[in-house]
């Protein structure tokens, strides 16, 4: 039977398991990227592992998310990373030089091979045919000393996309329609592959939109075919001899087909505070705009900013608002400022940002006290712009763009039939591009060229944390009762604040859900254990380990949900907390403060295999906690998480590399 892209990549790659959906999978990993807030983590644990050098193909570390260096803490974490980066192997793109996606793509992502990456936009390069999955950072440190990669093996869902787009409508508006069909858990352990005749009318910078995008649906990764366009994005960066001729098989299985005519979209709109809560934007329209943002790792290239200035050339940002252009990457504001449009954007009224993450997480250009902010970005939940009961929509830069002249949200056909003169820009792509990374770029740093050959860590960078062996008994208090679609801003936040201890965690632990319950880490850390309690789709967003590591630090043992965020679900393993399923009756029933206990011996189930656990809530009452792990993951919950169960099995085969495969 003919394959699917997706198994393709999969089977080429696979080095344990079988490519059935549901069943775990090991792969080999032929890139790793990791950036500068769960870098540091990944470093510092692959030193724990004893690993001298890099063993995939390629590796790369970027400093994107807090560039600003507000504090010498983020400076020394910037300093580690360009040390460790030397010392073991990697590449690395200095502080400034672009968000790790945009900067990726355009360096290093290559059709065919398999890239892991410590941020959970890692699935961008998936518009280039690469086979791009995010995970937790002990996953990437492992992978890069040569070990396999594990996750369940995904179904593959067949995105057929018709017709072509039509005027102001872009690709934002493909992934935010699948967003409104889906959900933010629609596409949790699933692949979406785009495939018909409507893929060859989109250019590689639409095809990454939808494929970064595609992780607010859950999924495991996004992935187009390559075709012309696919080596002709190439050739512009001097790389067309990485093309690999890459589709599906005419006979090829998907577990699901969800037909697209592009020709029927319009413009959308994310509304606060969820990726999933769309709307057209004449639903919304009139709504006043307090600030306008184009770029981040969704819609931060030069033909993503492009649409924006063409609209904002001769004209003026409305005087109640403000518009910021935070690019995704160096060549991005290069090639603008080279084409000119920088002075455009300049004279209509037009900030600029460095280009990095920044105001993405709450760094720099934090919105006013209730104020209504449209970002281009991929998303909205509820604080992460810095501010409480802030007000983030998702849009277009097109969308954008028509709210910073208007002053309001607008849907840009209209705008365009009241300012006669508004053409819609359409999709025009950059010409002027510098190469790749070659010997003229000053921002990437190749292994070769390396600077440092020792590690140089400031009094900010601590140890990573380790948990005893998992006991026969598991009990505390319910520290905490969640709702669903809990993300990892909520458990641990990524302000300005916060981030400077990502390296520090029993200071980062501080900061642990206190965006739920201010109290909960003086709560936990007074508590001799506890666990926690959510409803669906416990962690998702960020890849951040964090959002499993400080619950860990601060005495928590167990998390009781619902249902869980992939990534969120394999870091719970990985930093040895046990992560188990209740059903909606238990959930409904458990409060806040009820003691809990596990009646079996815990340890002992999880190593024979026992899928169903007894939960005694108060002494009073009984229910079913389900434990949906593989082999490979009850070994790591009972060594107490992945580190010591990979330096176990290292001390025992007495290898170099991470016995992970
Ligand atoms: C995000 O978009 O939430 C982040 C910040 O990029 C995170 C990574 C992090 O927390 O450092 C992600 O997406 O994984
Ligand atoms: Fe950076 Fe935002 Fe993209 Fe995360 S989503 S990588 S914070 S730009």
């Amino acid at each position: 039977m003919g394959q699917t892209i997706t198994e393709k990549i999969l089977e080429d790659h696979l080095v344990d398991g079988e490519l059935e959906p549901g069943e775990e999978i090991g792969i080999d990993v032929d890139q790793v990227l990791t950036q500068d807030t769960t870098g540091t983590m990944v470093w510092l644990q692959f030193e724990a592992l004893e690993m001298d050098e890099v063993q995939t193909e390629l590796a790369a570390q970027y400093c994107d998310h807090q560039t600003y260096q507000f504090d010498f803490k983020n400076t020394d974490d910037h300093r580690f990373l360009r040390s460790a980066a030397g010392t073991y192997g990697a590449y690395f793109s200095r502080p400034g030089n672009g968000i790790c996606h945009q900067v990726h793509k355009e360096n290093f992502a290559a059709p065919g091979k398999t890239l892991l990456g410590s941020d959970s936009h890692t699935p961008t390069p998936g518009g280039l045919g690469q086979l791009a999955i995010g995970a937790g950072g002990l996953d990437i440190a492992v992978a890069m000393g040569g070990g396999a990669y594990y996750v369940e093996m995904p179904e593959v869902v067949n995105v057929e996309l018709t017709g072509e787009l039509p005027e102001w409508a872009t690709a934002k508006d493909v992934i935010l329609k699948l967003l409104q069909d889906l959900t933010v858990k629609g596409g949790v352990d699933k692949v979406l592959e785009y495939t018909g005749p409507g893929v060859e009318s989109l250019s590689i910078p639409e095809r990454t939109t939808i494929t970064n995008m595609g992780t607010e649906l859950g999924a495991t990764s996004s992935i187009f075919p390559t075709d012309e366009q696919t080596k002709e994005w190439l050739a512009k960066f001097d790389r067309e001899d990485e093309f690999v001729d890459l589709s599906a098989d005419e006979d090829a299985s998907y577990a699901e087909t969800i037909e697209l005519d592009l020709s029927e979209l319009e413009p959308l709109i994310a509304k606060p505070s969820m990726p999933d809560n769309v709307v057209p934007v004449r639903e919304v329209a009139g709504t006043e705009v307090d600030q306008v943002m184009v770029g981040s790792c969704t819609n931060g290239a030069y033909e993503d900013i492009l649409p924006a200035a063409k609209m904002l050339e001769g004209r003026q940002v409305n005087p109640t608002t403000e518009m910021i252009i935070a690019p995704g990457s160096k060549q991005a504001s290069e090639l603008l400022a080279r084409e000119g449009w920088t002075a455009e954007l300049m004279a209509a009224g037009v900030n600029f940002s460095e280009a990095t993450c920044g105001a993405c997480i709450g760094i720099g250009h934090v919105p006013a006290s209730d104020s209504v902010s449209l970002r281009t970005f991929n998303r909205n939940f509820e604080g992460r712009s810095g501010i409480e009961d802030d007000s983030v929509y998702l849009c277009s830069p097109e969308v954008a763009a028509a709210a910073a002249i208007a002053g309001e949200i607008v849907d840009p056909r209209d705008l365009a039939d009241e300012l006669e003169e508004l053409e819609a820009p359409g999709f025009e792509m950059g010409t002027g591009y510098s190469a790749g990374y070659g010997a003229d770029d000053p921002d990437i740093i190749a292994p070769d060229e390396s600077v440092d050959d020792e590690l140089i860590k400031g009094p900010n960078i601590g140890d990573v944390p380790l948990k005893d062996e998992l006991g026969s008994d598991l009990s505390g208090e319910t520290l905490l009762k969640m709702g669903d679609n809990i993300t990892t801003d909520h458990i641990t936040p990524a302000n300005a604040e916060a981030l400077k201890f990502r390296s520090n965690i029993p200071k980062y632990a501080d900061f642990t859900l206190t965006r739920v319950d201010s109290t909960f880490p003086d709560r936990a850390r007074e508590a001799d254990s506890g666990v926690l309690v959510a409803g669906e789709n416990y962690g998702q967003g960020s890849s951040r380990e964090h959002a499993a590591l400080c619950p860990m630090f601060l005495g928590i043992e167990a998390v009781l949900a619902q249902s869980f965020a992939r990534i969120h679900h394999a870091n719970l393993f990985n930093f040895g907390l046990v992560p188990l399923e209740i059903d909606e009756e238990t959930y409904e029933r458990i409060e806040e403060g009820d003691e809990v206990e596990i009646v079996d011996d815990v340890g002992a189930g999880v190593r024979s295999g026992q899928e169903e656990f007894t939960i005694r809530v108060n002494d009073d009452w009984e229910a079913t906690g389900t434990l949906d792990a593989s082999e490979r993951e009850r070994e790591i919950l009972a060594a107490g998480g992945k580190l010591s169960w990979t330096k176990q099995q290292h001390d025992t085969s007495g290898g170099a590399a991470p016995a992970d495969d």
